[in-house]
C-alpha cells in the first residue's frame, strides 16, 4: 500500500462525460500513488465490473488500488485494500475476510475517531472534510475541520494520513504542511481540463513539501 502523493477518489458524475477507466489512465499518467474505486450509485455487479478494469490497470501501472466501502468486491478483485467508513463492515470484522494481506482504510474527522480507528486496527486514515466540498453531502459535524485538525490527527496517530475534501493544486500544501501524507481528490482530478496535468501539480506539490 502506498497512500502518500496524490490519491484519486473515482466518482463518475463529475468527470464530464470521460469514462472512469480514461481519468484513471490520464491520473496514472500523472504520477498518481493510490486509486480508490467510489461509485455510491452504481450496482454491485458494476462495481465489480469497473473494480476489475480498475485493478488490471492499477496493477500494471503498479499503482495501489483500493475499493470503497466492499470489502466482498475489494478481496474479488485481487485489490490492494478497502477503504470503510461509518456505515460500512466494523474493521475487526472486515480485517477477518481480508487477513493481514489487504490494508484497511477508515474516514475520519476529529481526534477520537482517529484514535479509535487506530487502535481497531485501520493501516490509513481518510481525514476530512478539511474545506468545503461540491463532491460529497457532508455532515455539518464532519465538514471543512480545516488543516489544524489534520495537525491534531497527525499527532495523536502513527499511522498514514491522508487529507480529502474541497482539496486543489493550490491548497495541497497546507494539507500536507500540517503533516499529510498524501492527498485525496476527487473533483481536482476528474473534473479537471486536463486530468493527467492536474494529477502531476498534485503530486509535485506533495513531494516538494515533503521534502
Ligand atoms: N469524503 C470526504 S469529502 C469527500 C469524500 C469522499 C469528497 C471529496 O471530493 P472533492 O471533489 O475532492 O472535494
Ligand atoms: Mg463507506
Amino acid at each position: 500500500m502506498n497512500v502518500s502523493g496524490a490519491y484519486l477518489v473515482t466518482q463518475a458524475n463529475r468527470s464530464r462525460d470521460r469514462s472512469t477507466e480514461e481519468i484513471v489512465a490520464a491520473a496514472i499518467d500523472g504520477g498518481v500513488t493510490a486509486v480508490q474505486l467510489r461509485e455510491k450509485n452504481a450496482t454491485v455487479r458494476e462495481r465489480y465490473e469497473l473494480a476489475t478494469e480498475l485493478r488490471e490497470q492499477t496493477r500494471t501501472a503498479g499503482v495501489t488500488f483500493i475499493v470503497n466501502d466492499r470489502v466482498d468486491i475489494a478481496a474479488a478483485v485481487d485489490a490492494d485494500g478497502v477503504h470503510l467508513g461509518d456505515d460500512d463492515l466494523p474493521i475487526p470484522a472486515a480485517r477477518e475476510v481480508l487477513g493481514s494481506e489487504r490494508c484497511i482504510g477508515r474516514s475520519v474527522s476529529t481526534v477520537e475517531a482517529a484514535e479509535a480507528a487506530e487502535r481497531a486496527g485501520a493501516d490509513y486514515l481518510g481525514v476530512g472534510a478539511i474545506y468545503a466540498t461540491t463532491s460529497k453531502d457532508v455532515p455539518d459535524t464532519e465538514a471543512e475541520i480545516g488543516t489544524e485538525t489534520v495537525a491534531d490527527i497527525v499527532a495523536a496517530v502513527d499511522i498514514p494520513i491522508v487529507g480529502i475534501g474541497g482539496v486543489t493544486p493550490e491548497n495541497a500544501r497546507d494539507v500536507v504542511a500540517a503533516g499529510a501524507d498524501g492527498v485525496a481528490v476527487i473533483s481536482a482530478i476528474t473534473a479537471a481540463d486536463d486530468p493527467a496535468a492536474a494529477t502531476r501539480q498534485l503530486a509535485d506539490t506533495v513531494e516538494e513539501v515533503v521534502q
